[in-house]
Parts: structure tokens; C-alpha cells; sequence
């Protein structure tokens, strides 16, 4: 009996500022119920899916900030939506700003979620690597004040078994980052989700805005097999407040091949039918870990380092 995912890469077109939370929800919904017509049993959304990329802009006002985060979940504006994927007996995965109280100190993370099939969250992970700076950079086009208003993740990259599988989740920077996925993997992870907000324009290095959705797909195909596992990546796409975000979201297979790939910058569901033991044509050949993996030769890269 294979271990087939159908699973489905829900990209969200813009959202405006003052785009309500229930329109956004209403939008996840219509994305979920095709998914759901198609078969799916998993349904990944961007980083940030309930608001606009409000890191964007310099804001000094605690509570004009507080307004674009969560301090429950579900809640009253997601819970259509968890009682939506219950009835279709379908997980999902989203990711949102975190305003919590935790051991007696109010922290602010950008989050991501897991549900199973029954709308329980089974899975949460705190964003590690956050981009971007603290202060106000008015030389810049727009902000990316993510080191600003979060705080960055102190839990590690560690797969929930979920779906009959180990499925781990990371959030748009950390795509970037090798030891997203490898820390997964050596963990078992056999699939990975990935929302993202990526800007064309990076003003540090604006040679490189023509490079992004290379970069963005180099980054998730790498992953993918360097590590022989599943990853779905996916957008926030299009002219958001001005701000042009790349799109392409997509699914890719342990081989690295794009299997399913998004072709709007709107709302759009790409779905593929993911064979969770596919995993293992890479993870038992080319990297098998514990048959050619020299972590003794990696020090600096690796626990038996110095
Ligand atoms: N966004 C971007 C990302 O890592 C960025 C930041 C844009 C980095 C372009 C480098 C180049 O995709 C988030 N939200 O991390």
C-alpha cells in the first residue's frame, strides 16, 4: 500500500492592507474546496496567508502592529476555515503572525501551522532564519522589518508524524538555507511545506531581482533532493500594496524534478498525487546517510563539530 499524498499548493494572490480576515478565509475556503474536488488530503497556503506582508512598512504604534497578529488559533476569523477542512476530512497548513503569552512574556513570532484531517493542529514551527532589519531603512523602496516585529524561532526543524508520514515545516527565508532541510531529513522528514512572501526587488542587491524565482527554485529543487525528500513550496504572489511578490509556487519531488507548478500570480491550486515512499530512490542510493554521509569530515557543519 503506497503512502500517496494527494496534495495541493494553494498560492494566494495579493491581500490588500485593509483586506479583511474573513475575505482572505473565504478565498483559503474556495482554494480548499476545489482541492478537495481533486482529492486532495493536504492543502499548503503562503507564510503570512491571513493579512498583507505588513513587514513592509515602519510602524512605531504597538497596536497598529498588533492588529496583524493572532493571539489564538483557530479563531474566530480561521475558524470557518478548520471547520471547513474538518467536514472535507482534509489537513492544512498556513502560516500567520503569532502574538502569544508564554511563561509570563508576550512574544511575537512568524508562525506555521499543521493540521491533521480532523482540523487539530498537530504541528507548529517558529520562523528561525527572519530576513531583512530592525530599523527604519528609508533608502529602501520598502521595508522588510521581519528582525523588527518577530522574533526569531527556538524550536529546531523537527518533522510531526502526520498523514501516515513525517512532514516538516519551514517558512520563505529558511528555503534558502541548506540546513533547513538536511536537519529535517536527518530527522526523517519526508516532505517539507513551504509558504513564502519573496519580493522582486531586494534592495541590498537589486542586480539580483531578476534572479528571484531562479533562486527561489534552485533553493527548493536543491532541498528536495539533496535530502530525497518532498517539498511544497508556496506564494503569496502579485502586486501587493505596490510591493511586486514572485509567484511560482509548486510542488517538488525528491529527484528535484518540479512536478506541479503555479502560472498566475493570483489565487491558484496545483495539485500532484506525492508518494511519500518515493523518498526512498534517494535516501537509499545516492544520499543514503549512515552508508555515505562523513559527518567527521563536516566539523564545523555537523554535532561531532568543534
Ligand atoms: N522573504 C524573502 C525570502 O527570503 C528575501 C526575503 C527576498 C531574501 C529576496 C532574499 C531575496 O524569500 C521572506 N519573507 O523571507
Amino acid at each position: 500500500m503506497s503512502r500517496t499524498i494527494v496534495v495541493g499548493a494553494a498560492q494566494l494572490g495579493p491581500i490588500a492592507r485593509a483586506e479583511d480576515r474573513g475575505r482572505v478565509v473565504a478565498r483559503m475556503i474556495d482554494l480548499l474546496d476545489r482541492a478537495a474536488k481533486r482529492g486532495c488530503r493536504l492543502v499548503v497556503y503562503p507564510e503570512l496567508a491571513l493579512t498583507t506582508f505588513f513587514p513592509r512598512w515602519f510602524m512605531e504604534d504597538q497596536t497598529e502592529i498588533d492588529a496583524f497578529f493572532e493571539t489564538a488559533m483557530p479563531n474566530e476569523a480561521t475558524g470557518p476555515l478548520f471547520e471547513r477542512a474538518r467536514a472535507l476530512g482534509v489537513a492544512i497548513s498556513f502560516g500567520y503572525a503569532e502574538k502569544v503569552v508564554e511563561n509570563g512574556r508576550l512574544r511575537r513570532f512568524n508562525t506555521s501551522i499543521l493540521t491533521d484531517e480532523t482540523g487539530a493542529v498537530v504541528h507548529r514551527y517558529r520562523k528561525i532564519h527572519l530576513p531583512g532589519h530592525v530599523e527604519h531603512e528609508p533608502w529602501r523602496a520598502f521595508q522588510h522589518l521581519e528582525k523588527r516585529y518577530f522574533e526569531p524561532g527556538e524550536e529546531v526543524f523537527r518533522p510531526a508524524d502526520a498523514l501516515g508520514g513525517k512532514i516538516g515545516l519551514a517558512i520563505c527565508n529558511d528555503r534558502r538555507w541548506p540546513e533547513t532541510y538536511r536537519e529535517h531529513a536527518l530527522r526523517g522528514a519526508e516532505m517539507v511545506l513551504i509558504g513564502y512572501n519573496t519580493p522582486v526587488h531586494y534592495p541590498l542587491a537589486p542586480e539580483h531581482d531578476h534572479l528571484q524565482c531562479f533562486h527561489n527554485h534552485l533553493s527548493l529543487q536543491a532541498g528536495a533532493y539533496q535530502n530525497g525528500m518532498w517539498v511544497v513550496g508556496v506564494a503569496k504572489a502579485g502586486c501587493e500594496e505596490g510591493c511586486d511578490l514572485i509567484g511560482q509556487s509548486c510542488i517538488v519531488a525528491p529527484t528535484g524534478e518540479i512536478v506541479a507548478q503555479a502560472s498566475t500570480l493570483g489565487d491558484e491550486l496545483v495539485t500532484h498525487d506525492c508518494d511519500l515512499d518515493r523518498c526512498t530512490e534517494i535516501r537509499a542510493n545516492i544520499f543514503d546517510f549512515a552508508k555515505h554521509r562523513r559527518p567527521e569530515m563536516y566539523p564545523l557543519l555537523s554535532s561531532t563539530g568543534v
